[in-house]
């Protein structure tokens, strides 16, 4: 195996024994397939609306889900990958059959051109799978700056892929963003790519990301309304409680729906935290607070939780043997031996029966916090207040706006956050996002004329407010560029969303983007410099320096 697609790889190089996060070498080499036949498939999907043919939605949504499972702490399952790469297979050979017909349609007669192997490769038993898998990961491109490109291209894909399945799920779907993501596989199979085509091609996989982050903006917004500010208890009750971790929405629905009148009560974990924001969910009287911290606390908290534990993506932790009978994965997530909670049938709910039932023989959380956090402040909320934020930048009660937004991590160097946090002056407010504000949310900053230091927008894809806040503001302060407002970044980076909103933040113009705790491990030097010329990426450093730049 080797991995070097999130912030912990191993010594900031790559993962080749066993991942950091837990990631068997069987699993990873999987993924590796996984992600080699996606670009077989997306090959033939190029030809075939290169030949005006049409390709079916069920190829666009299997290719987006196979990329999102293939994220960082979402899916651990040989079983579910082996499952997935016959599917591509399947796939693959329909579409190959698609395009012959289509060319002799078109040519009169058989396609015989070159294909790439990834379009081509048939195993016939799984030792072939799994010897394959071996061959077929990152290292099979040579030249190290090609290889951090499409590396780069194909995570900011995952990211993407992840969004777009949220999306997807709540009925928005956007034909450009499925063929961007084969197009961008595609395009890391083509030998005649130049530098600065791919370079290209990552650009433009930022205004994807952006674009997709806009839907699923709309998506949620529109089916649950839009976020409120929220004072988020931390304190639990004395009924059992079901724990609700990752990103999606509509699983978070339609278990407090199921789980109405049955004596048990919900409480958001991790990235689900802004999920205590949105008005349609305010009705349920059993939806309770807030849960622990970040993702890597978990096999503290969820030991402590007594109750069932719902992963509706990333970020599982490996369950320790204590809780894992209490763990359910469902959607992209799974883990070997933990039960999964199966897709919605057509038109249907999905399930959560065995979850509701397996709370009620459960004791109650045990309360590990007190006191409250503060969410719910996306673009809506924050263009509500405009005029108030306005008026504080001009009389000088604000100074600067710190975007300190991505992800948060198990290392002690993200302690770094916490100390910009504290450090940076009263005049200042951090505008955050994702699961990097669990380093600094629940410190007293204070508020500066009733608006509070730390603005949380919600989950990862929420930094989408952030872009729409600073374009906002440059109308509002009339500065033709967004790189003139008072507004800094301080970007944690982890898995590889955290790349789909960095390309998206860059793709919007902003520069100077500080990024940490490390720079990605697959960055080339040269790719690395093209960065820091072209945006001016720099990594984080000491917390004083840091902060007499930001607030520069
Ligand atoms: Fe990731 Fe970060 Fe949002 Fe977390 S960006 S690591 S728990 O915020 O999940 O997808
Ligand atoms: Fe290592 Fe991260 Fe890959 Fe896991 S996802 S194997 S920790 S680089």
């Amino acid at each position: 195996m080797f991995c070097y697609q999130c912030q912990e790889t191993a010594k900031n190089t790559g993962c080749d024994t066993r991942g950091v996060c837990g990631k068997s070498p069987e699993v990873s080499n999987l993924q590796d397939l996984l992600i080699y036949l996606l670009k077989g498939v997306s090959t033939y999907t190029e030809m075939i609306r290169d030949m005006d043919g049409e390709v079916s939605r069920d190829v666009d949504v299997f290719v987006m889900k196979g990329l999102f499972s293939t994220v960082t702490n979402v899916n651990f399952s040989a079983d579910d990958f082996y499952d997935w790469i016959g599917e591509a297979l399947e796939i693959r050979e329909e579409l190959a059959g698609q395009c012959q017909e289509l060319y002799r349609e078109k040519h009169g007669e058989e396609y015989t051109g070159d294909l790439p192997e990834a379009a081509t490769w048939t195993p016939d038993s799984d030792e072939d799978i799994e010897e394959k898998a071996k061959e077929v990961g990152v290292l099979q491109t040579e030249n190290e700056d090609v290889r951090s490109l499409r590396e780069l291209l194909i995570y900011g894909l995952k990211g993407i892929a992840a969004y777009a399945d949220h999306a997807y799920i709540l009925g928005h779907e956007q034909d450009d963003i499925y063929e961007f993501m084969q197009h961008g596989l595609a395009a890391t199979l083509d030998e005649s790519l130049s530098g600065d085509e791919l370079t290209n091609l990552v650009l433009e996989c930022g205004d994807c990301a952006v674009d997709t982050m806009a839907l699923l903006d709309e998506a949620n917004t529109s089916t649950y309304g839009h976020p409120e500010p929220t004072e988020v208890d931390l304190s639990t009750d004395d009924r059992p409680g079901i724990l609700v971790s990752g990103h999606d929405l509509k699983d978070f629905e339609e278990l407090l729906e199921q789980s109405e009148g049955e004596g048990v009560d919900i409480y958001t974990h991790g990235e689900m935290l802004p999920a205590q924001a949105y008005p349609a969910f305010k009705k349920y009287d059993h939806f309770k607070g807030n849960y622990g911290g970040s993702w890597w606390k978990q096999k503290e908290e969820f030991e402590k939780f007594n109750g069932p534990i719902l992963m509706t993506t990333n970020c599982i932790v490996p369950p320790k043997d204590s809780y894992k009978d209490r763990i359910y994965t469902t959607g992209v997530a799974g883990f070997e031996g933990v039960s999964h909670i199966e897709d919605r049938p057509e038109g249907g709910s999905k399930d959560f029966t065995p979850v509701i039932e397996a709370a009620k023989k459960t004791k109650p959380p045990q309360e590990i916090e007190s006191g409250s956090v503060m969410t719910g402040f996306a673009h809506n909320a924050l263009s509500e207040r405009a005029d108030a934020v306005v008026e504080a930048i001009q009389n000088g009660d604000i100074s600067r706006f710190v975007v300190m937004s991505g992800c948060d991590g198990r290392f002690k160097d993200r302690e770094y956050f916490t100390e910009v946090a504290k450090e940076l002056p009263e005049d200042a407010i951090i505008l955050t996002s994702g699961c990097a504000k669990f380093r600094y949310n629940k410190l007293e900053l204070g508020d500066i004329g009733g608006i509070p230091r730390v603005l949380d927008a919600g989950q990862c894809n929420d930094s989408y407010s952030l872009v729409v806040v600073a374009k906002k503001l440059a109308e509002a302060v009339d500065a033709d560029d967004i790189n003139d407002l008072p507004i800094s970044y301080d970007i944690a980076w982890y898995e590889q969303k955290a790349v789909a909103v960095l390309l998206g933040l860059l793709a919007a113009g902003v520069k100077d983007i500080k990024l940490g705790p490390t720079l990605p491990a697959f960055l080339s030097e040269n790719v690395t410099s093209v960065l820091v010329d072209k945006f001016g990426i720099a990594p984080t450093s000491g917390v004083q320096e840091d902060v007499k730049e930001l607030m520069a």
